[in-house]
C-alpha cells in the first residue's frame, strides 16, 4: 500500500491535554534525544519528511477550556487533533508511512483519522488498527469515570461516541467514509477495562485479545489471530499465516500505547497497570506487523518520561524511552535479517 523507496512522515505532538498528568509532552523530544531519528534514517533506511518540530499547539489552543458533556480540555483535544489529523493525512497522501510520536493517547483521534482519510481517498480501502494497550480507550463521555480523553480515542474514531459538537471536524471527515469500522478495531494487551467498557466491546463485537488470551495462548498465536481476523475481513478466501507474511491484510495502523508493556519494563507512563507484556512480546507485536507488509502508519503515545515517582534522568524514565525506540524500530522493520 505504501510507494517504493522508504519515506516516513514523522510528526511529533508534545500534547498532554487527553489526560492530567503533566509530562507526557515531553516525550517527542527524549524520543529523539535517544537517537531514534538516525536509528530510523541510518540503521533503517528510511527518508524522514520531518519538519523538525515538536508541536504543542499553543497558538491554536483556547485559554479557557472548561468540562463539556464530562469531558476535560475538550476544546483543546479537540483542536491539536484536528491539526494531527491534516499532519498526518499530507504524509499519508504522498505514501509515506507515518510515524506519530505523542503525546497521550487522545492525539490518536487526529492521526488515525487522517490517515483513515488517506488511504479512502488514495486506494479507495478501509483503514485497519491495532490497538496494543493495557486499557480499551473506549469510553464514551457518557461512560467516563475520568472525564480524560485519552481514555475516549476508540469511541470517537468508530462513531460509538457522537463527535458533535466538540469533534465536529471528525464527523465532517466519518462523511467521506473515513471512521474506524468497529470489525477493523483489534485490541492486544487488555487488562485494564471499564465495566461499561467492556459492554462496548461485547455489544459491538470487537474483536480483543487480553493478557489473559496471551498467557493462554501465547503471544505468537494471539497475534496470528488478530492478523487473520482483519485479513479475513478483505480476502475471506485466504486462511492462515504464509511463513511471517500474511497474505490479503488490508493496509493497517498500529497505535501503541507504551503501556501495554509491564511496568517492569516502561514504568514512566501515566496509568501504569501491572501484569502487562514483556518488551520482547512489544517488539513481537511490532515485528509481525511490519512483516505483513500492510503497515501504514503508527503511534507511540504515552510515555511519561517524568511521570509520578520518576525524573527524566531516573533508570525507570530511560528504560522507557528506550522502550518506545525499540517498539518502533520493530515496528519499522528493524529486526528483518
Ligand atoms: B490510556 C480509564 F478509568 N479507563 O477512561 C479512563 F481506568 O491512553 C483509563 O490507555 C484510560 O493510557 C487510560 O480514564 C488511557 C480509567
Ligand atoms: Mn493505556
Ligand atoms: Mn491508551
Ligand atoms: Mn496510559
Amino acid at each position: 500500500y505504501l510507494p517504493s523507496g522508504n519515506q516516513l512522515g514523522l510528526v511529533s505532538v508534545g500534547f498532554s491535554g487527553g489526560q492530567r498528568k503533566p509530562g507526557v509532552e515531553v516525550a517527542p523530544d527524549f524520543l529523539v534525544k535517544a537517537g531514534l531519528l538516525d536509528d530510523l534514517r541510518e540503521a533503517l533506511g528510511y527518508t524522514l519528511h520531518y519538519d523538525n518540530t515538536i508541536h504543542t499547539y499553543a497558538e491554536d489552543l483556547p485559554k479557557e477550556d472548561p468540562p463539556q458533556l464530562n469531558m476535560r480540555n475538550p476544546l483543546s483535544v479537540s483542536a491539536a487533533t484536528k491539526k494531527i489529523s491534516s499532519q498526518v493525512y499530507s504524509h499519508a497522501k504522498e505514501g509515506r508511512l507515518t510515524l506519530t510520536l505523542g503525546g497521550d493517547h487522545s492525539i490518536a483521534i487526529g492521526s488515525i483519522s487522517g490517515a483513515a482519510r488517506a488511504i479512502r481517498e488514495r486506494l479507495n480501502r478501509s483503514l485497519n488498527v491495532i490497538w496494543v494497550d493495557a486499557h480499551a480507550d473506549i469510553n464514551t463521555p457518557e461512560t467516563s469515570t475520568s472525564g480524560s480523553i485519552h481514555g475516549m480515542p476508540c469511541a470517537f474514531l468508530t462513531g460509538i461516541a457522537n463527535p458533535d459538537p466538540i469533534f465536529s471536524w471528525l464527523k465532517d471527515l466519518m462523511h467521506e467514509g473515513s471512521a474506524i469500522e468497529a470489525k477493523r478495531l483489534v485490541y492486544i494487551g487488555l487488562r485494564d477495562v471499564d465495566i461499561p467498557e467492556k459492554k462496548i466491546l461485547r455489544d459491538n463485537n470487537i474483536k480483543a485479545f487480553s493478557m489473559h488470551d496471551i498467557d493462554r495462548w501465547g503471544i505468537g498465536h494471539c497475534v496470528e489471530l488478530a492478523l487473520e481476523h482483519l485479513a479475513g475481513l478483505d480476502r475471506p478466501d485466504i486462511k492462515g499465516v504464509k511463513g511471517y507474511i500474511y497474505e490479503g491484510l488490508g493496509p493497517t495502523y498500529l497505535s501503541f500505547d507504551v503501556d501495554a508493556l509491564d511496568p517492569m519494563w516502561a514504568p514512566s507512563t501515566g496509568t501504569p497497570v501491572r501484569g502487562g507484556l514483556t518488551l520482547r512480546e512489544g517488539d513481537f507485536i511490532c515485528e509481525c506487523v511490519h512483516a505483513t507488509g500492510a503497515l501504514v502508519g503508527m503511534d507511540l503515545v504515552e510515555v511519561n518520561p517524568i511521570a509520578p515517582g520518576y525524573t527524566a534522568d531516573s533508570p525507570g524514565a530511560e528504560a522507557t524511552i528506550r522502550a518506545g525506540c525499540s517498539l518502533i524500530r520493530c515496528a519499522l522493520g528493524e529486526s528483518l535479517l
